[in-house]
């Protein structure tokens, strides 16, 4: 049985990709699940609230935060982007969400940070928290900025944040790059729940990945949050392999970490 740890938790983004996998699966480790989005994706069901926010409207977010004990703050801007919409969901949007969490006394966060932050990591790399930042695009900036931001957060007010650098949390590994970064929809939730109920969180750094043979990331700086995944990309390995053509190593998007992301724009502001 999962450790109900907190009265009433807030996920952002839950109108999205993998706030809709969580949605259903957060009801176990509170007694409230307080979902946002800044769209309208329904009404609430049994043990759930809604109040929609834009990320970016400090009035909102400070509203959308009053009255929780931990926040999972899945919203954001999820792919590389204009600069413009970036800077608004995932930079000040950030901002407006720890400000909130300052005023209203919230002690944990669970950032889904991503694996973006350090793109530019070649595929031959194994890397892990103590590695500086290699960002590989805009979007992957604006990670590291909220994972500085909370960093900030933790050492002046002690707001505690795991910042999970999410892999590709998808139902199956789309291809080859993702049998590395595949990180499965049950050990998403076995990490979030680490994060929220371990006794000392402090300021960290996780990588959001699967049990996977192939891997660029060493999870050794997190052994306290006590994540122990049980899934593996492993068993899609051959129907990947046979539905994706051999990669040609002279493309970036085959050498570095961050795949497509390290090629995509620019798209202006
Ligand atoms: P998504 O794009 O499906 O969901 C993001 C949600 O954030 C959307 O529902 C969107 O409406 C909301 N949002 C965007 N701008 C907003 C704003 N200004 N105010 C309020 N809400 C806003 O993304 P997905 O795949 O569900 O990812 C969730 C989080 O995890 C994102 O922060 C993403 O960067 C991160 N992540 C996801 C990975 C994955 O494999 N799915 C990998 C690495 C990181
Ligand atoms: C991410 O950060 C994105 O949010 C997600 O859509 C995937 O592209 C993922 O990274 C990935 O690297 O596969």
């Amino acid at each position: 049985m999962t450790l109900k740890a907190h009265q009433t938790l807030l996920l952002t983004g839950a109108a999205g990709g993998l706030g809709q996998v969580l949605r259903g699966r957060l009801k176990a480790n509170c007694e409230v699940l307080r979902l946002s989005d800044r769209f309208d994706f329904g009404v609430a069901g049994a043990h759930e609230e809604i109040k929609l926010a834009d990320l970016a409207d400090a009035q909102a977010v400070n509203a959308m935060v009053q009255g929780v004990q931990a926040i999972v703050h899945l919203g954001g801007v999820s792919v590389e982007s204009a600069f413009g919409p970036i800077l608004q969901a995932n930079i000040l949007g950030v901002y407006n969400l720890y400000e909130a969490a300052r005023l209203h006394g919230v002690k944990r966060v669970v950032f889904a940070s991503s694996n973006h932050v350090t793109g530019f990591y070649r595929q031959s790399d194994t890397i892990d928290a103590s590695h500086p930042p290699r960002p590989d695009s805009l979007y992957g900036v604006s990670k590291a900025f909220g994972e500085d931001l909370s960093r900030f957060y933790y050492d002046r007010y002690g707001i505690e944040t795991a910042c999970v650098r999410i892999g590709s949390s998808f139902a199956e590994p789309k291809d080859r790059r993702m049998l590395a970064s595949w990180l499965s929809f049950d050990d998403l939730h076995r990490l979030i729940t680490a994060c929220l109920t371990t006794p000392v969180l402090g300021h960290s750094i996780v990588f959001g990945m699967s049990d996977n043979a192939v891997t660029w990331w060493d999870n050794r700086c997190a052994r306290h949050i006590g994540y122990v995944p049980q899934d593996s990309s492993d068993v899609f390995r051959d129907a990947v392999y046979a539905r994706t053509p051999a990669p040609d190593l002279n493309d970036p998007v085959v050498q570095f970490q961050g795949g497509g992301f390290v090629v995509a724009g620019p798209f202006g502001m």
